[in-house]
Order: structure tokens, then C-alpha cells, then sequence
């Protein structure tokens, strides 16, 4: 069977401050910042940091803060009494395929159609409950950053 996924692009931590949490991982962990973005259509301020390797298949942590009281973040915070890991994303080649495959498999997507990510990717999500309870995010990077 044909592998579905490239590798794991990265993982989401939910915070309830950006600078706070890049404070923390860049002066304590030594990470670096290498993106930073608002993103309106998913509530959240963002940041993509990485370490080690910069090599395009070095996994990343994305800082994920609320940017208001209705984010998706905003309420995990609130469930989870405070900050932690909330999604797993893996990177995809096709997500209009994945998505097609993933569905046929039984599992639910949130979106019917891709919306837009970090750094103008695609994205969707397979439903935690249909992931043995991890909130699943693909991506599939835009054109120019594709390796
Ligand atoms: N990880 C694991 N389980 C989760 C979860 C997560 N991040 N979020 C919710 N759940 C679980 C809940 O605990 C709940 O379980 P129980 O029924 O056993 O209590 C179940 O899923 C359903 O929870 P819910 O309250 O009905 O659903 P929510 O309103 O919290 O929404 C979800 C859940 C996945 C639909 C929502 O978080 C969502 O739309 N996520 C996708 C968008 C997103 O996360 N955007 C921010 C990141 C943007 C980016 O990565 O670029």
C-alpha cells in the first residue's frame, strides 16, 4: 500500500500567550522562531519554531494562542485547565487525495473543502474521536515550499 502521509510536519502546543510560550522555548530551549503569522479563520496567533536541523524534514512545535474568547484554542484551554499538546499535524503531497482515501476509510474530516494554514497551506483535520483520540491536522505545504 501506497504511503499516505510524508512525515510529520509538526506538532501543535496551545498556549494561552504567544510571547510567553516563545519566551519559554527560544531563551529555556533553545529553539528558534521561524514563522510567525495571525491567522482570523482559526482564532489563533501562531508561531512555527524549530531546532536542531534545519533540513525541510526536521518536525516543528507550532505555539497555537487564542486570539479571542470563541477560538477552538480558547476552549481547549479551558477543557484542558491550561496549556498542552493539542494537535498532531502530518504533511501530505495531494490533501484532496488523502482526504478522499481517509474518508472512504470511514473516518470523518472537518472540512469538506481544504481552508488555509500556516503559511498559505492546505489543511484539514480528521476528528479526534475517529483518530484514537488525537486531533489529526494535514497539511499540504503551498507550492513554493513543497519538497
Ligand atoms: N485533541 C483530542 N481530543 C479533542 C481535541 C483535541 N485537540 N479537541 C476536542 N477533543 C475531544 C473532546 O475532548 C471531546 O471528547 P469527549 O466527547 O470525550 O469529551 C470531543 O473531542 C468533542 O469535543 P467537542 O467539545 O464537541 O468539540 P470542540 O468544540 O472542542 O471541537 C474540534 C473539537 C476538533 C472539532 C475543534 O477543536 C476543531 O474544529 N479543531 C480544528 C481547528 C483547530 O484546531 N484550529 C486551531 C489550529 C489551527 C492550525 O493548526 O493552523
Amino acid at each position: 500500500m501506497e504511503d499516505l502521509f510524508i512525515c510529520i510536519d509538526h506538532v501543535g502546543h496551545a498556549v494561552p500567550n504567544l510571547d510567553e510560550a516563545i519566551d519559554y522555548y527560544t531563551n529555556v530551549m533553545g529553539f528558534r522562531v521561524l514563522h510567525r503569522e495571525t491567522n482570523e479563520e482559526q482564532g489563533v496567533e501562531e508561531a512555527m519554531l524549530g531546532t536542531g536541523t534545519q533540513e525541510p524534514e526536521s518536525a516543528q512545535i507550532q505555539l497555537l494562542a487564542p486570539l479571542n474568547e470563541d477560538s477552538t484554542i480558547a476552549k481547549w484551554l479551558g477543557r484542558n485547565g491550561g496549556p498542552g499538546m493539542q494537535q498532531l499535524c502530518f504533511r501530505v503531497k495531494d490533501i484532496d487525495a488523502v482526504c478522499a482515501t481517509l474518508r472512504e476509510r470511514g473516518l470523518r474530516l472537518l472540512y469538506d473543502e481544504p481552508k488555509t494554514g500556516t503559511g498559505g497551506a492546505r489543511i484539514n483535520f480528521v476528528h479526534p474521536k475517529d483518530a484514537r483520540g488525537i486531533l489529526l491536522e494535514l497539511t499540504e505545504p503551498p507550492a513554493e515550499a513543497a519538497h
